[in-house]
């Protein structure tokens, strides 16, 4: 519809207010209580302006075609410059202190001509609250507008704040009305973020001097937030998300948010070091590149190509790992290069592929606005991915059906319409009998069935053949809530499931993936515009990019098959020489090829195995067994202390490229800090070591690396840097320059050879390890909100305030059977190695299971998890050891 604002006549959509029409036109207006992240709230009374005939509040009123609105009105003026006078008179005068871009309320004022004379300087003392390392309240600046709460409710979900006290006195409040960093807050920083007055600010905006932004994508997890990091002095002062993200849209997490300080740590790593016997001492550049070259050289002329490989990080950008796998290709001439998907969505990318043609999640984020059901399988997104932990939540709020498979009670278990508490390993037991309850009650689509399926029999078979009390009892759960989420799920219009890393660290896991896309296919909900599709919540900011660029052993850049004489013939052309054509080492064949002799050199970039793979202590021989270990690193990490050289990396915030996130969205990293010391990117190190070796690997910037890439690659086609600054994000397939990517996959046909989805008929196989007499407890590991992974970079922020440690969670009737009560040090033993931790009692965990993350060097869990690995694809069991527990400690 056409509104006339002033004399400037806009276009808006329908359900748009007045506020939208002003801003569509450009002009400026003070809307002290609105956020459009947040349903509109109408009271402050700063955006009054005539409408027609009528004074209103432009937040709130409905945009109507042919409207006028006039912002100069001098009756509307008057009203709203006294509302804001009339909130200023409560406030101290420091209030106009802040620098206009960081203050609506400074901005408000100087719309209105309003100085400091206004400010009554009396009024409140009622004091900071500084009590949360970065969430900061002063009570005084609190003009009680509600943006706060409603971010905090609307967006995260959290519900920690309220407005407390009447009239003058009315103060936002976290939790139970005690200190903020004991309130439920999540830290995602929104309230501060949403603040017009500086209440609540944080420790790098408490500093008022200016900044410089760069617009970058997060470097944590996979979701893949749009940030602004503004800077001073060389260091970050602050991060807050981009308003209209596509992905994020203006919310963020603790990590992303706040977690920064890793950056600038004293102990990041400044200049290269060398192994000098037992020591690793600082060297010059030259000095580790020609090491590196000579030994690289000779071990290659000595014991072939394959006696060395590499891991390549998913922490680092796309024109990186397309660069490392270039070099090992052409430079080493083996295709040895893994990254550490295989440790985690590796069995989504085979398992997909299998089933749908290409190793993506086949549906955009966007979609969850539109399901009417999420089925949530072994994901914790409230704490691993809390963007999207909290799109569901506000979903479900909304009215969504959730149906959780988990054997925890995560935060969204306890919101779920059915929680399916499944023992660990019982997954695929759980999915085929969901599936056999939508076959047996008819709730298919029977028409994608048949045309757009092949085994759809197979399937019908295998789940007939297997009765619903035997999957109940091998999940330990009700056949009847079997029942329920397969009526919940069957019944939905735009089913969407979404899944995490619970389906695919297993010794089954590829399994896993398949029969759950075989629910997706029962429903038709992939590939079909009613549907929601399947969305992989892949892990690593960058996990989707190392594999899409190729970081693995048996697959070029955009999974083209190394096997494939003719695509080898492609990429041969273009790089000048021949490549390998026997598929490579993965990561734990690697070990396994260290110690029997067969690998002699490793070259690991930005993975901390000794900390991070399964089974610690066998990685560590490994490590020792090779003649030759390089790391790159922004720390020294447990890897790096057994290396033999150690080069300085910079860190995401350093780094000029792209990442793809978890819905295979390409989005632009833009350096917004210098690298410290000597330390460079990992794509220029790259580049130094080939030279080293007499080697040009040619693509000099990122953004030629990524060309390249895109001329060699059909589903990369039409991306570029250019393009990406030029239109935003773009998600792949994206073949051509002029068309946009594919959010939603195999609309027109599945990417199998015959076109159609595949179903799998995967019977119920046990887990690597069951617990027995011996080990009669399952541990379940994984992760918490406020670390990262190895904690590498979280442990070097104030997150640490917040979660100075790990703990074992374990369930009152265990912790009475064994005799511990919460905080006793307990020590575990596995089959592959022990470890101590504080218990801590609760209900969240099932009876004879046990939980904990591996963030923490001191917990050492990953000495305890097993060699046990998916058969298809070599992705741990991290999910499932079966352990003893013993009071006291083994220290
Ligand atoms: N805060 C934080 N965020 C992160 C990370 C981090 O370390 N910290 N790491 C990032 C990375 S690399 C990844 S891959 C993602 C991982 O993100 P998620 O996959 O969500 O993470 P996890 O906590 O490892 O496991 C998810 C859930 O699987 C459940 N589970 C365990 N076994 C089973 C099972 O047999 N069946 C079912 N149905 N569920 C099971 C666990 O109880 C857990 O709640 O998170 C990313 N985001
Ligand atoms: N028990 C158990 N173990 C697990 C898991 C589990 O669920 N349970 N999950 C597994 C999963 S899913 C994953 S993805 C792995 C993650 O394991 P890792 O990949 O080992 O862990 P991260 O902490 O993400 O970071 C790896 C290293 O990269 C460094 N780094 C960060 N940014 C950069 C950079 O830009 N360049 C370079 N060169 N280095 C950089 C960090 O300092 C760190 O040392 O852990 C796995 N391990
Ligand atoms: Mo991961």
């Amino acid at each position: 519809m056409q509104v006339l604002v002033e004399e400037a006549s806009v276009t808006v959509p329908d359900g748009a207010t007045v506020l939208d029409a002003v801003h569509a036109a450009g002009a400026d207006l003070p809307a002290l209580c609105h956020d459009e992240r947040l349903s509109p709230r109408g009271s402050c009374r700063t955006c009054l302006v005539r409408a027609g005939e009528r004074l209103v509040a432009a937040c709130t009123t409905p945009a109507s075609d042919g409207l006028r609105v006039r912002l100069n009105d001098p009756v509307a003026r008057q009203t709203a410059g006294e509302a804001v006078e009339l909130i200023v008179s409560e406030l101290p005068e420091r209030a106009l202190d802040l620098p206009a871009e960081r203050s609506e309320l400074v901005r408000a004022c100087a719309h209105f001509g309003i100085t400091t004379s206004s400010f009554s300087g009396a009024g409140h003392e009622r004091g900071l609250d500084h009590s949360h390392p970065y969430v900061k309240l002063d009570r005084d600046l609190c003009i009680a507008c509600g943006r706060c709460v409603a971010m905090c409710a609307e967006v995260q979900g959290t519900f920690a704040l309220e407005l407390t006290g009447r009239g003058f006195d009315t103060v936002v409040t976290a939790g139970d009305g005690g200190p903020w960093v004991s309130s439920p807050c999540v830290g995602c920083g929104g309230c501060v973020d949403s603040c017009p007055t500086g209440a609540l600010s944080e420790p790098g905006l408490l500093d008022l001097r200016p900044t410089t932004t760069t617009t970058t994508t997060c470097g944590y997890c996979g979701v893949g937030c749009t940030l602004d990091v503004h800077v001073r002095d060389g260091a970050v002062a602050a991060i807050t998300p981009t308003h209209r993200a596509p992905v994020n849209r203006g919310h963020a997490c603790i990590k992303g948010r706040f977690a920064h300080t890793f950056s600038r740590a004293d102990d990041r790593l400044t200049a290269p070091l060398v192994r000098r016997g037992d020591q690793l001492v600082e060297t010059t550049w030259d000095e580790a590149l020609s090491t590196i070259a000579n030994r690289l050289t000779s071990i290659r002329d000595e014991h072939g190509p394959d006696a060395i490989a590499m891991i390549s990080s998913a922490r680092a950008t796309n024109e990186e790992n397309y660069l490392a796998q270039k070099f090992l290709r052409t430079a080493i001439g083996t295709n040895s290069i893994d990254n550490c998907s295989r440790l985690c969505h590796s069995p989504s990318a085979a398992g997909l592929t299998a089933s749908f043609g290409l190793a993506g999640g086949t549906n955009p984020l966007d979609d969850l606005d539109r399901t009417d059901c999420v089925l949530l399988a072994g994901a914790n997104p409230s704490e691993a991915h809390p963007v999207v932990g909290a799109r569901i939540k506000q979903r479900v709020m909304a009215g969504a059906r959730l149906i959780v498979i988990d054997p925890r009670r995560t935060e969204l278990a306890s919101l779920a319409d059915v929680h399916l508490q499944a023992r660990p390993g019982s997954n695929v037991a759980v999915f085929n009998a969901i599936a056999r309850v939508l076959i047996e009650e008819g709730h298919l689509d029977r028409d994608f069935i048949e045309q757009r399926t092949t085994s759809f029999n197979d399937l019908a078979q295998l789940v007939q053949e297997n009765r619903l009390d035997h999957a109940a009892e091998i999940a330990s759960v009700r056949a009847a809530d079997l029942v329920e989420a397969a009526r919940l799920f069957g019944r939905a219009q735009h089913p969407a499931i979404v899944y995490g890393l619970g389906i695919t660290e297993h010794a089954h896991g590829t399994d896993g993936v398949r029969a759950l896309a075989n629910l997706a296919l029962l429903r038709g909900s992939v590939g079909t515009p009613k549907g929601c599709g399947i969305l992989p919540l892949r892990g690593q900011n960058n996990v989707q990019g190392a594999s899409d660029m190729g970081a693995l052993p048996d697959l070029l850049p955009g999974y083209q098959p190394v096997t494939d004489a003719a695509v080898r013939d492609r990429f041969a052309a273009r790089w000048g020489g021949a490549l390998p054509g026997r598929p490579g080492l993965r990561i734990p064949q690697m070990f396994d090829a260290a110690i029997s002799g067969e690998l002699r050199a490793l070259h690991v970039i930005g993975e901390d195995v000794a900390h991070s793979d399964p089974n610690a202590n066998h990685v560590r021989s490994a490590l020792r067994a090779c003649d030759f270990v390089v790391c790159q690193d922004i720390f020294l990490s447990h890897t790096a202390e057994l290396a033999d050289v150690v080069l300085p990396a910079a860190s995401f915030l350093e780094k000029d490229g792209t990442f793809v996130n978890f819905d295979r969205r390409f989005q632009r990293v833009r350096p917004a800090l210098i690298p410290p010391g000597q330390s460079a990117t990992d794509f220029t190190i790259v580049h130094r070591i080939a030279e080293a070796m007499g080697v040009d690997l040619g693509c000099r910037t990122p953004a030629e690396a990524l060309a390249e890439c895109a001329s060699l690659t059909p589903i990369f086609a039409g991306l570029s840097h250019q393009r990406l600054d030029a239109e935003g994000p773009l998600h792949w397939p994206c073949q051509t320059p002029d068309r946009p990517g594919s959010a939603v996959l195999y609309l027109n046909g599945f990417a199998t050879p015959d076109g159609r989805a595949a179903f799998a008929a995967r019977p119920y196989l046990p887990p690597g390890e069951e617990p027995d007499a011996q080990y009669p407890y399952t541990l379940i590991t994984g992760r918490r909100l406020e670390h990262y992974n190895t904690g590498s970079m979280t442990r070097r922020t104030q997150n640490t305030e917040l979660l100075p440690g790990e703990a074992l969670e374990l369930h009152p009737s265990d912790a009475a059977h064994l005799g511990v009560v919460e905080g006793t040090d307990v020590t575990v033993t596995s089959r592959w190695g022990q470890a101590t931790l504080a218990a801590h009692v609760t209900r969240d965990v099932a009876p004879g299971q046990v939980f904990t993350s591996f963030h923490f060097p001191h917990a050492a869990v990953n000495r305890l998890t097993s060699p046990h690995t998916d058969a298809v694809t070599g992705c741990p069991e991290y999910k499932v050891t079966a352990v003893d527990i013993g009071a006291g400690t083994s220290r």
